[in-house]
């Protein structure tokens, strides 16, 4: 046989990148967001080349700093769902992606972070071999480690042909319960073969969605029967909020049952509107408890600060319930069920539904208007720390918060990585809706301009508002952020809360050495550069901007802001807030 003889065919045939595009497309990726080098030659003529067919691919999002790609892609996932592309160059742009692919690991979002490898031919055997300096010194023995303890999944594409099934495969893995980032690594000669269409085969969505269970009946039923005794039972959830049928789960099931509602360092809220919902720390009620759910949360309490009675039974309701990318996480659980939380809730509501008796249902009752009293003495407390409107150049974070609130729409959504000011954030906004107050799972600063960027993408007529602290500002590559906003015409609202430096540094100096040589030299080495004005940043990349430092100004600068941001124009408000 003469395997010399090409392929006779009246196929087109087209480059692995131009498959690429399409494939990303048919996997329902709508955005790929950007930071392109050497390694992306291919794919950038295909775009080309793509555009001037007029055939379908993501919309381009170029952002100047990594950081921004990645964040964006958590943003947008967080609104719509669906894991995005970010396309970084080689092993230098993925190392700028690892703060990010942490943050969205443990905040459970999918994204396709793509990369190219350096070019593996060297003297012009193919097309794409190596053509300059970098190809020779950006090719490590393992690009993948620099966030692999990121990631679901990672591959470097082996050939052209199968460019979609690992897609597909990427796809499947980033969607499927509990969601997060996957990889996969391209090389310039891969991207650059040619295939004829019919080789490049489709793997169709309808087969490749993986979808959460409900609980085990019998579990559900233990459930269910140790409620029906309990005298004083609690629920705590860090993210159950990230889906609005868990929270209405959780309204329904602690409403008939009479338990008490927290919600501990919180990633997605839950609707606060509920009146079994009480607070933000659940340490007080862990002790009493006698029966406890501990429903899609990572760090229900410290058990530094708070020990659970040992007669207390747990159940631990959770879409990840092993947390298997954590060493250690021994909260306890008498009766662990991995699932779709707000399904497995409805589930042993209905089963209590089948078994209450009329004195469970005094009981849960009684409970209920002890609950509400709660409820309402925290709002006043609440109230009290709000009252006090700080002074010129220290404004109390609790009151600029509630002045906040009274301007946000249901629907706006606050990215609150206000660090050691976040618990004001949380305290004074009260949200309806679930999922409109969002923290990282994570703890990389600079997430929360980005994201509000990638949530702006996805919902325009919401209002995204940034809460950051003044490091976090930093970290955030602020001027990659409003680049972003303007190039794009993504308005949204930053607001910078400056204490002058890093407070939380200097709270666990102090936490670990109360009385230390720190305290005795007032010396924490967290003060950044004084006198800093922010809002030139802004400005530079034609923001509205404000710096605010006079409490009697709080609202009027917070509603300048708010209109300038709702008609389409990205503002920011520094506040020089309580010093640290
Ligand atoms: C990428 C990254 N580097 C360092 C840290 C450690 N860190 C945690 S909180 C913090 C200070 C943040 O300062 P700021 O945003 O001003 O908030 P504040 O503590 O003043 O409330 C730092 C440096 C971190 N979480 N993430
Ligand atoms: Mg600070």
């Amino acid at each position: 046989m003469d395997t010399s003889v090409a392929h006779k065919t009246n196929v087109p045939d087209f480059a692995t990148a131009y498959y690429l595009l399409e494939g990303l497309n048919e996997i329902g990726i709508d955005y790929l967001f950007c930071n392109f080098g050497t390694d992306h030659a291919p794919i950038i003529d295909e775009m080309a080349h793509r555009r001037k067919r007029g055939e379908a691919m993501p919309a381009v999002v170029r952002c100047p700093h990594e950081n921004t790609a990645a964040h964006m892609a958590a943003g947008y996932a967080l609104v719509t769902g669906r894991g995005q592309g970010v396309l970084v160059h080689v092993d230098v742009g993925t190392a700028n992606t690892a703060n990010g692919m942490h943050n969205l690991y443990r905040s459970r979002l999918p994204v396709l972070l793509m990369a190219g490898k350096a070019p593996y031919t060297v003297n012009d055997e193919l097309i794409g071999s190596r053509d300059t300096y970098v190809h020779f010194i950006q090719e490590p023995f393992d690009q993948a480690s620099l966030v692999r303890p990121y990631l679901k999944w990672e591959w470097t594409l082996p050939s052209g042909v199968v460019v979609k099934e690992a897609l597909r495969r990427a796809h499947s893995i980033m969607q499927s319960e509990p969601r997060g980032p996957v990889y996969l690594m391209m090389q310039r000669e891969t991207l650059t073969q040619h295939w004829n269409a019919d080789e490049i085969r489709r793997y169709p969505a309808d087969q490749f969605a993986a979808t959460p269970g409900g609980g085990d009946p019998k579990l559900v039923s233990a459930l269910a029967d140790k409620l029906l005794t309990a005298e004083n039972p609690i629920l705590i959830t860090g993210y159950a909020g990230r889906h609005a049928h868990a929270s209405r789960a959780i309204d329904a099931l602690s409403q008939f049952a009479g338990i008490a509602v927290y919600e501990a360092n919180m990633t997605n809220n839950i609707s606060h509107d509920s009146p079994c919902f009480v607070g933000f720390s659940a340490d007080k009620a862990v002790p009493e408890a006698d029966v406890g759910l501990l429903v899609d949360v990572d760090v229900p309490w410290f058990p530094s600060d708070v020990q659970p009675s040992e007669k207390t039974f747990w159940a631990h309701i959770d879409i990840d319930i092993l947390k298997p990318g954590s060493p250690m996480w021994t909260f306890p659980g008498n009766l662990r069920m991995q699932g779709d939380s707000g399904r497995i809730l409805d589930q042993v509501l209905e089963e209590l539904k089948a078994k209450a008796t009329p004195r469970f249902k005094a009981a849960a009752a009684a409970r209920l208007t002890r609950i509400k009293a709660a409820r309402d003495q925290r709002i006043a407390r609440a109230a009290k720390l709000a009252a006090d409107k700080g002074k010129p150049g220290a404004i109390n974070p609790h009151y600029l918060m509630a002045e906040l609130g009274k301007l946000l729409d249901d629907e706006d959504i606050i990215f609150n990585e206000g660090v050691t000011n976040a618990g004001a954030a949380v305290l004074q906004i009260l949200r309806r809706l679930p999922n409109t107050t969002v923290r990282s799972g994570g703890g990389g600063l600079g997430w929360s301009g980005g994201m509000a960027l990638g949530a702006k993408l996805a919902a325009p007529h919401r209002l995204m508002v940034q809460i950051s602290g003044d490091g976090g500002f930093y970290f955030g590559n602020p001027c990659s952020v409003f680049a972003v906003a303007q190039q794009y015409k993504l308005p949204i609202f930053s607001i910078v809360l400056d204490n002058s430096g890093w407070n939380a540094v200097k709270q666990s100096t102090l936490r670990v050495f109360p009385e230390g040589e720190a305290k005795a030299a007032n010396a924490f080495e967290a003060e950044l550069a004084a006198n800093v004005d922010f809002t030139k940043i802004g400005e530079a990349f034609g923001a509205y901007a404000e710096k605010l430092t006079e409490p009697a100004e709080v609202p009027a600068a917070l509603a300048r802001c708010v209109k300038q941001v709702r008609g389409g124009r990205a503002a920011l408000l520094h506040a020089r807030v309580t010093q640290m």
